[in-house]
């Protein structure tokens, strides 16, 4: 499918404040896949179709990973981790993106995990800091942004921890685990 015919699809899937959201991490992808050296069609590619499944029915998101056959531990886990899932078999089932770094950017978007790809932060990191976002500390992340790729992701995955925590919430391992990655790598 040709990135014009994504675009309108996707769009079609979201309310317009979500696909205004969608824009803001496409642009932001590319500036940082530019800046620290991922692949800027690919980064547009991924931010995209990110979020494609976020308004659907959760049921649907979940059938979408039992489908897929990958990773269907996040089924256990918060319902807001399940569209990253079911967005990367929809990617490909449906959009047919067959880039398995894209896929994987667009699966793990939400959650990280050990070992991530440079275009894997570059989205999630996009997803973090896109204009349109408005959080306690997200000046920080942009500021630090400008320098450190993977600096600027940990002070994203602190503050969604954060966020967790003081709602009583329950983390995702992987969360958990990509955070511990990050400060190895920043050692
Ligand atoms: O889809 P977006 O709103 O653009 O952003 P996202 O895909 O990063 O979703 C993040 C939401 O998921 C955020 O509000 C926190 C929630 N969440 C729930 N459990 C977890 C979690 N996020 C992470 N990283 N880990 C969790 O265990
Ligand atoms: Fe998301
Ligand atoms: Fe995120
Ligand atoms: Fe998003």
């Amino acid at each position: 499918m040709n990135r014009e015919e994504m675009m309108k699809t996707v769009k079609e899937e979201m309310p317009e404040k979500r696909w205004r959201h969608t824009l803001g991490v496409m642009e932001t992808a590319v500036i940082l896949a530019r800046r620290f050296g991922a692949d800027e069609e690919k980064a547009d590619r991924a931010a995209i179709l990110h979020d494609v499944c976020k308004y659907w029915p959760v049921e649907k998101q979940a059938d979408a990973i039992r489908e897929s056959g990958f990773q269907t531990d996040v089924l256990s886990f918060d319902k807001e981790l399940w569209h990253a899932h079911a967005g990367a078999w929809i990617a490909s089932d449906r959009f047919d993106v067959k880039d398995e770094d894209v896929l994987n950017a667009i699966r793990y978007h939400t959650s990280g995990r050990e070992n991530m790809s440079t275009l894997e932060k570059v989205v999630c990191l996009a997803d973090y800091m896109e204009p349109g976002r408005d959080f306690p500390g997200v000046d920080k992340i942009r500021e630090l942004a400008e320098t450190s790729l993977e600096r600027a992701l940990l002070a994203g995955f602190d503050s969604t921890l954060s966020f967790l925590l003081q709602k009583g919430r329950r983390v995702y391992p992987l969360t958990v685990l990509t955070r511990n990655r990050l400060i190895l790598e920043l050692d």
